[in-house]
């Protein structure tokens, strides 16, 4: 197989990027020293965590001279994410940190009055001078993870000589691909695009999308610098979760509980079972699911942590599903069955060396954030969202919250945050509020939902995936009510999730609440409906999803 270097500066979670590299036929080899920079034909930089982090990695370890070399010397580099960034002389996220300087710009931060940051989900990649620049098709679409980005001014970047392919975020137009003689650079994850991405790295890698542009180089500056605001892109995203544990005979299952309930209603109460975790991830990929979350709902108790089944699960799984996978369950620092202390960042890393590209944290984030208010909303650095956040960036770390209401007969007879709600409690209650559970909902907090994800907020988590134990396995659509006063209480995305039972549900959630993301579970495994009927319906009714590439 023809080879790739990969830059190897930091610990990353780059599997994905290596399995979607050997899935276009690739072979890859680590550069770990300035010095094997040069035996490099082509060179991938690929970006992890954040602007600063990464580029003093890169300079601390003597790689920016040798990465320069490389690029004058005309060889092929890619630089993806954080890597393109890194192209540019600057950025707002650490104003004291150089990039390579290729482009003189900076890069600034989304506005997050009127959206949730990071940006995350499936856009464009739009290049109007050359549409199929680097296999980039105006009608695919692109997973991007990131809060700081490259505005897009018309002419700017073209009067340099570069090819520019935009997205559009909230009204702000940004730089999603770029391309100049060797250099490609995209801001979106090729490797999580599915079909779309791994076309864009073939065409890096087999020099064909290089060739394409030299014959057909980019258009001279259009002149003014007007911004051309693209069509908003970013699609609505469905995720496939599925809950997975160890059935009563040992086998691992994908199961599927009532409001957290997983055995069978028969005498016998056995573990539901509705499949092999691997094989529905794949179904659940072809069907054009934006992205898959496994929940290891019982952390495998008794088990080495190096020998976990789901670090099996991802590793096969992340083969096939070129999209984004998220694992949870029994994510915090830990004592190994021999005795060995192992913290949350160490499970997180042979999470993310195994394929997954997020980790999703419950209970433990609960009791992180009573310790955060009890300590008067002082962070030490040292809860795992913290350190995992740190080490990979706040993408990477999703907090699953598992909520139940708690009725009350006035708004005022609680301290928590409450809801005036729709659906009276049993006892003709007009208010409730969500208060967090932890160990599978086995166990309820003083805590309510507001305090929780913003306490996680500040942590730095990325995302927050937010079930509802009343809804959960119901079939009768999402907590709207729930949605919306979290969406409300903070600026990261949400992940909208219990009680789907239809596609309605999904446009439902998607029309009445700002909700950045919708996931199902039974509905798929019971094969009532199929990922790709929901995009039908939701694109029947004008709202904007990624469909699927075969
Ligand atoms: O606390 O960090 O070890 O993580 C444990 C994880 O396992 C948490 O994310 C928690 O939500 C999950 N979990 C624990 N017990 C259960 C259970 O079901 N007994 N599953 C469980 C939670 C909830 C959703 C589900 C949606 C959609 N599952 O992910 O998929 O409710 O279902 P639906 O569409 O069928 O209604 P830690």
């Amino acid at each position: 197989m023809p080879k790739v270097h990969l830059l190897d500066y930091v610990a990353g979670n780059v599997r994905s990027l290596v399995n979607a590299i050997e899935k276009v036929g690739y072979e890859v080899e680590w550069i770990r020293s300035p010095e094997e920079v040069v035996n490099a034909e082509k060179l991938i930089l690929p970006g992890v965590g954040h602007f600063g982090h990464c580029l003093s990695q890169l300079a601390s370890a003597g790689f920016l001279p040798a990465v320069r070399a490389h690029i004058d010397a005309g060889k092929p580099f890619m630089g993806i994410c954080v890597g393109l960034q890194a192209v540019f002389s600057s950025s707002a996220e650490d104003p004291d940190c150089s990039g390579l300087g290729l482009i003189s710009g900076s890069l600034d931060r989304f506005d997050d009055s009127t959206k949730s940051v990071p940006h995350i989900g499936w856009n464009n990649a739009s290049c109007p001078t050359n549409p199929t620049l680097y296999g980039l098709r105006p009608s695919s679409k692109y997973y991007y993870v990131h809060s700081y980005k490259y505005p897009y001014k018309r002419g700017d970047l073209e009067s340099l000589g570069w090819a520019v392919a935009t997205a559009t975020y909230g009204g702000e137009t940004f730089v999603g691909a770029i391309a100049k003689g060797n250099i490609l650079a995209t801001q979106f994850h090729p490797e999580k695009s599915g079909v779309a991405g791994l076309r864009v790295l073939r065409s890096f890698l087999d020099g064909s999308g290089a060739a394409a542009l030299a014959s057909n180089p980019p258009q001279e500056a259009h002149g003014g610098a007007a911004e051309l605001v693209a069509a908003e892109g970013l699609t609505r995203r469905v995720i496939a979760c599925l809950d997975v544990r160890a059935n009563d005979q040992g086998d691992l299952v994908v199961t599927k509980g009532d409001q957290y309930d997983v055995r069978e209603k028969s005498a016998d109460r056995s573990v539901r079972n509705l499949g092999k975790p691997v094989d529905m991830a794949r179904k659940y990929y072809e069907q054009g699911a934006d992205e898959v979350t496994f929940l290891n709902i019982t952390s495998f108790r008794d088990c080495p942590i190096a020998d976990l089944p789901m670090l099996e699960i991802l590793r096969r799984t992340s083969e096939t599903v070129f999209v984004p996978l998220t694992v949870g369950g029994g994510i915090r620092d830990t004592v190994d069955v021999d005795g060995t202390k192992v913290s949350a960042l160490e499970i997180a890393t042979m999470y993310f060396k195994s394929g997954a590209d997020k980790v999703s944290i419950g209970s433990d984030a609960v009791l992180a954030a009573e310790e955060y208010y009890a300590a008067g909303k002082t962070l030490y650095g040292n809860t795992a969202i913290e350190q995992i956040s740190k080490a990979y960036g706040n993408q990477a770390v999703v907090v699953s919250v598992d909520p139940k209401r708690v009725y009350v007969p006035k708004l005022d007879a609680t301290r928590h945050a409450t809801v005036k709600t729709k659906f009276l409690g049993p006892k003709g209650e007009e208010y409730c509020w969500y208060a967090c559970t932890i160990k599978g909902g086995r166990e309820t907090r003083d805590l309510d939902v507001v305090e929780l994800t913003q306490a996680v907020e500040a942590m730095g988590a990325g995302e927050i995936l937010l079930n509802c134990i009343d809804k959960d396995g119901t079939n009768s659509g999402f907590d709207l009510e729930l949605i919306t006063q979290v969406k409300e209480a903070i600026k990261i995305p949400v992940i909208a999730s219990s009680g789907a039972g239809n596609p309605g549900h999904f446009q439902e959630v998607f029309e009445e609440t700002t909700t950045d993301a919708a996931l199902g579970a039974g509905m798929f495994h019971r094969g009532e409906y199929t990922v790709q009927q929901v995009k039908d319906y939701l694109t029947e009714k004008g709202l904007v999803v990624r469909q699927f590439e075969g």
